[in-house]
Order: C-alpha cells, then structure tokens, then sequence
C-alpha cells in the first residue's frame, strides 16, 4: 500500500509527460550509428587528429548501400559520426582544413553528410549527426570560449546545410588542449544553437532529451524508466562515467551501479522528476569503426535479438552500430546480419492475432477511454480506469482458440508512464495460468513466453502510479531466436 506521505510524490512522477520531440523520437526504436572516419583507414579507435586527410578515400563509397542495410534491418534512421575525436570532419567545414576537402575522395570536392543525408531522404529514414566536442586535431582545443565558438560554428554549418536532423548525439569524452588546459564545454550554448536551427531533433546522451542507458555493451535494466530524476541531466556525471581511455574494455562493462533510476524507492525524495527516456548505443562488432581483423566478430543474430528484444521490448530505443569499410560500404558480414535480422522481426509481427478480439476491463473512465481503443492501431486513443485506480485488469477475448507466444503492450506515452508490475495470464480450462510477470511497460513491453494456444488472455496491472493507461495489445506467433522463452520477467 502507498502511504499518503507518498501519494503526492507517486502522482506527481505519473504526471511528468514528453515533449513532442522525446515523443517522436520514441517511435523511431531502432536505427543505426555509422562511425566512419580516418580511423576507418588507420586501423583505429581513437584518432590523434594528426591523420594526414589523403588517407580518407573511400573508392566504392555509396551511401544508398548504407540506407538498404539499415532499412533490410527495419531501421528508421541513421546516425553519422560527422567528426569523431580525430577532429576530420566529413563535411568540408568552412572552419578547418582538417575535413573531406583535403582528400583524394571525389577529387576533394565530396560531402560524406551530404551523401549520407540525401540517401536517407531518398529511403525515407530519418538522418541524425554525431560530432564530437572532443577534437584532438583543432589548435584551439582547451582555449575554452575560442574552442567553443568554432565548436558552434561547426554544428551551425551541419544544422543548416543537410536537411531535417532528427538527432544530435554528443558523447561526453573530454581532454585536455595543446595548451595543457582541460576544454569546458559551453553545454548550453550548443543546446542553443540545436534549439534555434533544428528546433525538432532531440539532443542525446549529453544532452537534455534522450539518456544513455549506461553501458555500451547491449544492456537494457529490467524496468527501464522514463521519469527519472533531474540529475540524471547533468553532463558531468555523464563525463565522468563515458569513456576516459581507449582500453578496449569499456565497450564489455555494465554499469551496474545505477540498476534503479526510477521506483517509488528512488523518486518518492526527489524535489525533480523529467522525462528522459533511455536509448541503448552498442556495435555489432567489438570495436566502433571498422576493422578487418574483425570481420568474423559480427554479433550473432540471437544475440542481436536479444538485445533488441531488452530495448525495443523494454522501454528504450535501440541505436546499433554499423562500421562502413575502407571501400565505404557496410561489409557482406554486417549486411547478411542485418537482413537476417530484419527477417527476424519482421515475421513475428506480421499478424497480430487480436484482430476479432475485444476487450472488458474492471473500470473504465469514460467512453472515450474504452478497453476496445487497445486494437485500434493508434497510440492516440486507448484504455484507462478511474483516476486513483492503481490496480485493474483487462479480459481480452480473441473470439476463437490461437496461438501465440508474444505479447506486446503499449503505453499511451502522452499522458506519461505509470504501469510498475503487471502479469498476464491465459485461460485453461476454468482457471487462469500465469505466463508472463513483468514490471514497466512505457512506450513498449514485448513479453515473450512458451507458446500457448487459448482463446482468452487477462493482463492484471497489480501497481501503478495515479491510473494506468493502455493504448496498445497486440498478440503474436513469433519463430525461434532471442531470448529463451518461457521467461519471466521479475
Ligand atoms: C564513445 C566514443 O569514445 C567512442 O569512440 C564511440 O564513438 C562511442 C559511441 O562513444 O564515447
């Protein structure tokens, strides 16, 4: 039972809500990273931006192969390291010479952001921009408020001449200049230019829209939460717990420490709630950018799903990195992978079984928020009970005997996130039998269970926070891969 000491706190928590761009973003769930630089030639991690630029010449580059791969993968996105710590830009910025026009590549007048942007237009995904505050090549680098104007006149150049921008992904590395003098990093003043130019792209990881889920290793928490407290923002930490050495282990840890952002345990002290959903960055390969070496380390696809299956299926978006080769093509390996996996995904959800179902529920607030709203396909409409009304269940009919072994359940994100435990359990005979436990759902939960035939399916909400909603419940029969079934998710 809440404490009425807690209520407040709890209801407050249930009413923080996101933006429009948080919630755009959200239904993007899975897209691609593409590091790609003079690293990509030198056998890299971590450039030291002294990279002579003749060595960037990518003979078969073609970004539409880039497109295809992510789109084979059902990928919604793409985003591209348009400078990494080496400080080459792929752009030919008026700012430096340190960039794409000082390489053999298209006879020094070529545009890789260009490129890539065009083609995602042209394959209907959305392009986002990585670049680095880091510069190991840049002179004024350390000089804080010199370093920080060209700093902002790189973004200006890459806000305005590529098209929309869904994303602007800032890592947190951070050295030290030829001066000997550690950069600050002017966070807001870049936010700022974000804002004004590409007011509709979400600022990520350092930033205030979208939160690093962590760890670079795949990892989704079990109840991943969107309301977490406003700390998390706070770009020192993030520094702090990115990367401070290339030791090639970094991408292997979990960073278990902050396993709970946000129960009632967490937020009930907390003076600040926001909204900042999680996404999960990992590569499907051990390193960021290509190696040859590397060429039999793909990730396996159950793996892959795996991981998909934590974050898509676990309130985050998945952001999965694809390392282009010296050619400047996603290699055979990575592709074959990609396909495969989009096969994967694709095929479960094909036919969603409640089709004919209808749906009864304990309470419902009015008629507008009728149980029968969770199989309209929108995630406007949908279900909630009588405000206060923390726990409830939903009966749902599937009008003849199926079977399914997936179920997927939706939250409606724009009233906020409020489910904290659930079960859903199928008709036998008489009586109920449990197959799946879970904790939050969010914007998307995907239970994955034993396959079962039945006809009936209830879902009890046994915790939330002021009243639950539901915009979405869709029953599938998903193949093999993944995670074992039969899992439950407590
Ligand atoms: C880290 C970087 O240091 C890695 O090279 C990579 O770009 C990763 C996505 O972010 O902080």
């Amino acid at each position: 039972m809440t404490q009425t000491g807690d209520t407040e706190a709890i209801k407050r928590a249930a009413l923080v809500k996101p933006s429009e761009r948080q919630l755009a973003w959200q239904e993007m769930e899975f897209y691609a990273f593409i590091h790609f630089t003079v690293n990509t030639f030198t056998d890299r991690e971590w450039g030291l931006g002294d990279e002579d630029p003749a060595i960037f010449n990518p003979v078969e580059f073609n970004a539409d192969q880039w497109v295809d791969v992510c789109k084979s993968a059902g990928m919604k996105g793409l985003i591209l390291t348009c400078k990494h710590h080496d400080g080459f830009c792929l752009w030919p910025s008026r700012y430096t010479d340190h960039s794409v026009k000082n390489s053999p590549w298209r006879g020094g007048k070529g545009d890789v952001v260009k490129e890539a942007a065009d083609a995602c237009r042209r394959g209907g995904i959305k392009f986002g921009i990585y670049v680095s505050p880091w510069d190991r090549h840049e002179r004024t680098y350390g000089d804080s408020p010199r370093y920080n104007e060209f700093f902002k006149n790189q973004l200006r150049e890459l806000l305005t001449d590529y098209g929309d921008i869904f994303c602007v992904w800032f890592d947190g590395a951070c050295g030290e200049g030829p001066n000997g003098k550690r950069q600050e990093y002017d966070w807001d003043g870049y936010y700022e230019v974000i804002r004004e130019l590409q007011p509709n792209a979400v600022i990520s990881v350092c930033g205030p829209d979208v939160r690093w889920c962590g760890n670079e290793a795949g990892h989704t928490r079990q109840s991943e939460w969107s309301v977490v407290p406003a700390q998390l923002q706070d770009n020192e930490k993030i520094q702090k717990k990115s990367q401070q050495i290339d030791d090639g282990q970094f991408s292997k840890r979990v960073d278990t420490q902050d396993s709970d952002l946000g129960s009632r345990q967490v937020i009930k002290n907390v003076r600040e709630l926001i909204w900042y959903p999680a996404e999960v960055n990992t590569s499907i390969r051990p390193g960021w950018f290509y190696h040859a070496s590397e060429d039999d380390k793909v990730r396996p696809l159950d793996e892959l799903l795996n991981i998909y299956y934590g974050s898509v299926g676990g309130n985050a978006n998945f952001l999965l990195n694809l390392p282009p080769d010296k050619r400047g093509l996603i290699h055979e390996n990575d592709a074959e992978r990609l396909k495969q996996l989009g096969k994967a995904i694709s095929e479960t959800f094909e036919i969603n079984l409640t089709e004919r179902a209808a749906a009864r529920a304990t309470d419902t607030l009015d008629e507008e928020r009728d149980a029968n709203n969770i199989f309209d396909g929108s995630c406007d409409t949908y279900w909630c009970p009588s405000e206060g009304t923390e726990q409830a269940e939903i009966e749902i009919d599937l009008n003849e005997l199926q079977t399914f072994n997936t179920i997927v359940l939706m939250e409606h994100l724009k009233s906020g996130q409020r489910i904290e435990s659930f079960t859903l359990e199928c008709k036998e005979g008489d009586g109920w039998r449990e197959i799946y436990r879970g904790t939050v759902v969010g914007y998307k939960r995907i239970c994955r269970f034993d396959t079962v035939t039945s006809r009936y399916i209830r879902l009890t909400i046994t915790e939330s926070r002021w009243c639950p909603t539901l915009s979405s419940f869709g029953v599938y029969l998903g193949g093999g891969g993944g995670m074992e079934r039969g899992r439950i998710s407590l």
